[in-house]
């Protein structure tokens, strides 16, 4: 069940607004749906307390011959969501799209500095899969504010302050749309729905997820185990979730895994703004972080991705590969070397898709940390960064960003993925 109906014929089109806090998702909910059926923030309120923004909310209506149907979902990485609650947000998400997607809308403010949407679409691919990006579209808001600094959109992105919303809508394949949400006007919906039944012609019906589909025990993967646990972390930014993960990384796997783990800053070029350098950054600090890296060996390692350049990529490898030396070896404990064991018997009782689910997820992580390891073998055996890319495009990894992802994904991957095994 690969694709539920094409473009076209489909009637009905469901669409996921995601988006960090007061981007504008509900508000844009409500414009797609011509009535105020999810609740909006209202500036300057500050007693709002009493009602509660983290659920996943949904509303149909009918426009033309379709039946559209939208889904509007709380900031999954918003920092105040304790872990329950966030958990309880990913299953009403799944229950709502398993039916199928046909487009995913990244709704971002324009006008306003971008903050974490690339995590947000990380965030998303974890959770439904790769596949999942090629209908992932921004949808812009305060389209007004544009009009009132009388740019266009095009000329908005192209301006140099802008080349992280630049960014963001290349990420996302150039697809965008802007609203305007104080304005009523049935012609930004109807283009918006345009845009959404090209996306879902060009990949020939709805996005489902694979872990809803069907798959033949022969497709069970052989489990590597990994070199190292990366714990990627956001320069400037650290969530209640990210300051247990050594904690739940030693309950799954023991005391050992300290050995293994290094934590991975993003986003330096945000350091090298405020002329400030990573040693200075975690000695002012919050101290959870300091505890953090310690408990890591102090082994830790700054990234800057927007510059994708190969030299930072060889240093860490190098950093891995120090660390890998001084393991003498592969993380090996019970829980890897038992885990296709595992899913052999998890496939047998081939419960209400659990066997796919887990299946899937241990492909992510097996991938992942294939990338690390298959580039560490082309590092040493080619020590050419020219050749290492042709390299790499050769096996079918297009570009840097490739592993730029791997490496990005291979923290929350660590986390979320480790928990499937357990
Ligand atoms: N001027 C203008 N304001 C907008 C637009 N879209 C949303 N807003 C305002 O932005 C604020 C946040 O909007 P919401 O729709 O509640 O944002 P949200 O993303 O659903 O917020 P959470 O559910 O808390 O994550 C509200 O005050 C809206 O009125 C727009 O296109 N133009
Ligand atoms: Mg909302």
């Amino acid at each position: 069940m690969s694709v539920i109906s094409s473009g076209p014929d489909d009637p009905v089109i469901r669409i996921l607004l995601m988006g960090r806090n007061t981007s504008g998702k509900s508000s844009s909910g409500n414009t797609i749906l011509g009535e105020k059926m999810f609740k909006v923030h209202i500036q300057q309120k500050k007693n709002e307390a009493e009602y509660d923004f983290s659920e996943v909310c949904d509303g149909k209506t009918q426009i033309g011959e379709k039946q559209v149907h939208v889904i509007d979902c709380p900031d999954l990485l918003d920092p105040d969501l304790n872990k329950e609650k966030l958990e309880m947000i990913k299953e009403q998400l799944i229950s709502r799209c398993s039916t199928g997607l046909s487009a995913v809308l990244l709704v971002v403010p324009l006008v306003r500095d971008v903050q974490n949407e690339e995590e947000i679409i990380d965030y998303i691919k974890c959770l439904f899969g790769p596949e999942v990006q090629k209908y992932v579209m921004i949808l812009f808001t305060h389209e007004d504010e544009l009009e009132e600094l009388d740019e266009t959109i095009d000329e908005h992105l192209k301006h140099k302050d802008h080349a992280d919303l630049q960014q963001l809508v290349t990420e996302c394949g150039g697809k965008f749309h802007c609203f305007n949400n104080k304005k009523e006007s049935y012609d930004q919906i109807q283009k918006l729905l345009m845009k959404i039944e090209r996306i879902m012609m060009r990949n020939s019906g709805k996005f489902v997820m694979k872990r809803m589909r069907r798959r033949s025990s022969m497709d069970a993967p052989e489990v590597i185990c990994p070199h190292a646990f990366i714990i990627v972390i956001k320069v400037g930014r650290f969530t209640e979730e990210e300051k247990n993960t050594i904690k739940e990384l030693k309950e799954v796997f023991g005391e050992q895994i300290e050995k293994y783990t290094m934590i991975l800053f993003t986003h330096k070029d945000q350091l090298e703004k405020e002329n400030k350098t990573i040693e200075e950054f975690l000695q002012d600090g919050d101290p959870n972080i300091q505890s953090l890296v310690q408990s890591c060996g102090n082994r830790f390692f700054c990234l800057n991705n927007n510059s994708a350049s190969f030299p930072q990529f060889k240093d860490l490898i190098s950093k891995i590969e120090m660390m890998v030396e001084e393991n003498e070896g592969y993380f090996r404990n019970d829980i890897f070397e038992g885990t296709e064991k595992c899913i052999q018997e998890i496939q047998k009782l081939d419960h209400l898709g659990l066997a796919e689910e887990f299946l899937y997820e241990e492909e992510h992580l097996i991938k992942t940390h294939e990338y690390i390891r298959v580039i560490v073998t082309w590092l040493n055996e080619i020590g050419d960064d020219v050749n290492a890319i042709k390299e790499l495009k050769r096996k079918g990894i297009s570009n840097t960003e490739a592993v730029i992802c791997a490496f990005r994904s291979t923290g929350k991957l660590a986390k979320q993925d480790m928990c499937g095994v357990q």
